[in-house]
C-alpha cells in the first residue's frame, strides 16, 4: 500500500497518489508512517530526479502539488484534540525559499498539541519576524529553509533579533532538510530539526521547562 503510494506520486499521479493514500488511512496505516515511509521518500527521489536532470521544475511543481492534496487528507488525522493552550509560536519560511509544505506540516502539528500558532507563511524577511516577535511576544520563533542559500537567511533573523534587544526572550529553532545542530549553533540558534515531530518535542520540552521554572 505505501509503496502504491510512493510509487503513484514519483510518477505524478495524482488521482493515484490521493486514492492510495486514501485507501491506507481507510485501513488504519498511521498519517505518520504514510508520510514517513510513502510521501517524504517520494519527494526525495522527484528531488533526485530533478538533480539529475531525468525530471524539470514542472515536475518540481507537480509534486508540490500532489503532496499538498495528500496533506489535505492526513492532517486532519494528526490532530488530536488538545484544548490546554501549551504556548505560542511564530513561524515562517525564510526570505528566498518558497517551501512550504514542511513547514505547514509543522503548524499542523503545533496546533495538534495545543500551541497558539501564528503562520507568516513564505519568503518572510527579516524586519517581518522581528516585528511579529514584538507584538506577538511568542514563547517560540521557528524558522524553515528548504534551500542551501536561504539557509543563512536564518542567522540574518536572528541577528536581527539581537539588534532589536529581544533574542533574550525567546527561543529560536530552526528546520528544514539542510540545517544541522552544528549550523544552529554558529548561526546563535538554541536548536536544529530536520523532523517535524521531533521539532515539536523539543517545544514542548521548552515550555514545560518554562513553566517549572515559573512554578506553574
Ligand atoms: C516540492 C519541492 C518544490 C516546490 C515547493 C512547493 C511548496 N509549496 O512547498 C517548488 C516547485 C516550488 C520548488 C521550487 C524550487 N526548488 Co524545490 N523541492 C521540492 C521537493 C521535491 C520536496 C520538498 C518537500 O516539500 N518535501 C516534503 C516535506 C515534508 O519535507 P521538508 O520540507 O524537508 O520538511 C520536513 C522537515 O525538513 C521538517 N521541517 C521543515 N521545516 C521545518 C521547520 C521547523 C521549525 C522544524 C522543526 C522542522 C521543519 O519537517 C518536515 C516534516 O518532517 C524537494 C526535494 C526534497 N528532497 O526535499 C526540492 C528541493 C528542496 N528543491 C530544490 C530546488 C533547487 C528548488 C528550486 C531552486 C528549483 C528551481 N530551479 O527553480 C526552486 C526554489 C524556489 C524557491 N525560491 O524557494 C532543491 C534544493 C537544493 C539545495 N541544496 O538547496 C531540492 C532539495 C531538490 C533537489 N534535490 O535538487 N521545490
Amino acid at each position: 500500500m505505501l509503496e502504491k503510494i510512493r510509487d503513484s506520486l514519483v510518477g505524478l499521479d495524482i488521482g493515484a497518489t490521493k486514492q492510495a493514500c486514501a485507501k491506507a488511512l481507510d485501513s488504519k496505516v498511521s498519517p505518520f508512517k504514510i508520510l514517513d515511509e510513502a510521501l517524504a521518500p517520494a519527494l526525495n527521489e522527484v528531488g533526485r530526479r530533478f538533480e539529475t536532470g531525468e525530471y524539470f521544475l514542472a515536475e518540481l511543481i507537480m509534486a508540490g502539488e500532489i503532496m499538498k492534496e495528500c496533506m489535505k487528507l492526513l492532517e486532519p488525522m494528526m490532530v488530536t484534540r488538545n484544548s490546554e493552550r501549551k504556548g505560542s509560536v511564530v513561524i515562517g519560511t525564510v526570505s528566498g525559499d518558497l517551501h512550504s509544505i514542511g513547514k505547514d506540516i509543522v503548524v499542523t502539528l503545533l496546533r495538534a498539541n495545543g500551541f497558539e500558532v501564528f503562520d507568516l507563511g513564505v519568503d518572510v524577511p527579516s524586519e517581518r519576524f522581528v516585528e511579529e516577535v514584538v507584538a506577538k511576544k511568542p514563547d517560540i520563533l521557528a524558522l524553515s529553509a528548504l534551500l542551501t542559500t536561504s539557509m543563512p537567511e536564518m542567522g540574518k533573523v536572528i541577528k536581527a533579533l539581537e539588534k532589536a534587544g529581544i533574542r533574550s526572550e525567546l527561543k529560536v529553532i530552526v528546520g528544514g532538510s539542510p540545517v544541522s545542530a552544528e549550523f544552529a549553533k554558529e548561526i546563535g540558534a538554541d536548536a536544529a530539526s530536520r523532523d517535524a515531530v521531533e521539532g515539536v518535542n523539543i517545544c514542548l520540552k521548552w515550555i514545560n521547562e518554562k513553566r517549572s521554572k515559573h512554578g506553574r
